[in-house]
């Protein structure tokens, strides 16, 4: 079994899309590790806070005692050291662009989901249409590729498909639906659920806003 000093160790939570894109990393590449739940907010763990100073949050992959922080710092640093399966293209203008969408999604999609949950009226209709013009956006990428870098699975991929868990909790919240919105990037989502690395890194969407019930409840929102 992997320690927090040798091997590889995840700090995660279950329903984190952040954690899920180092789960879907690790298992494309056939990594070996050790899952730790941590208990966020209130319980973080001392290896937490020890790994993660600065921002105290997870996921933080531990690689033979070293962390690693920030989630598409994670997955670029696990896709250079187990070269299997790579995940960013070779050629450097296609690496950038590929980080160019993963970055628009880090800027995005996080931000306008907790708005579309946490808000109400005027200010979650607002949330709501920046959320499918970002969703239009990637949706036009994707085009009419099998995943966002064409026939291989890769860093895109990997960095948005975990919203995907939480789309229903985001539709029932703001009454709208996404795949009326976005057919094509919703195909594309069960595309990649068909992978053993998705399927078995997301939650059912039903669980995911049962849990983002229970956050309302604890935000006081409604
Ligand atoms: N930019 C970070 C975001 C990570 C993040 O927001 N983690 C949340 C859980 S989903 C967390 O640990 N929150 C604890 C806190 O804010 O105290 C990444 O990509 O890894
Ligand atoms: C939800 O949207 C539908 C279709 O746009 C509309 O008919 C319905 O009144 C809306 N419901 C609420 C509670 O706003």
């Amino acid at each position: 079994m992997a320690t927090a000093e040798k091997g590889v160790v995840l700090l995660d939570l279950w329903v984190s899309m952040f954690g899920q894109r180092c789960r879907i990393a690790l298992a494309e590449k056939g990594v070996e590790y050790e899952f730790r739940e941590e208990n966020i907010p209130e319980h973080k763990s001392p290896l937490l806070l020890k790994m993660n100073p600065i921002h105290k949050k997870i996921p933080v992959l531990i690689h033979d005692g070293k962390p690693v922080c920030e989630s598409l710092i994670i997955v670029q640093y696990i896709d250079e050291v187990w070269t299997n399966n790579p995940l960013l293209p070779s050629d450097p203008y296609e690496r950038a662009e590929a980080r160019f969408w993963a970055d628009l999604v880090d800027k995005k999609i996080y931000d306008c989901g907790s708005r579309l949950w946490k808000l109400k009226g005027e200010a979650q209709q607002e949330a709501k249409k920046e959320m499918i013009e970002v969703l239009k956006l990637l949706e036009d990428e994707l085009g009419d590729k099998k995943y966002f870098g064409g026939e291989i699975f890769g860093f895109v991929d990997v960095a948005l498909v975990p919203f995907t868990a939480w789309f229903y909790s985001y539709e029932t919240c703001a009454n709208f639906s996404i795949e009326e919105e976005c057919p094509k990037l919703v195909a594309w989502g069960k595309r990649c659920m068909e992978r053993e690395s998705v399927a078995k890194s997301l939650h059912d969407p039903h669980k995911v806003y049962e849990f983002v019930c229970f956050l309302k409840k604890k935000f006081g929102v409604e």
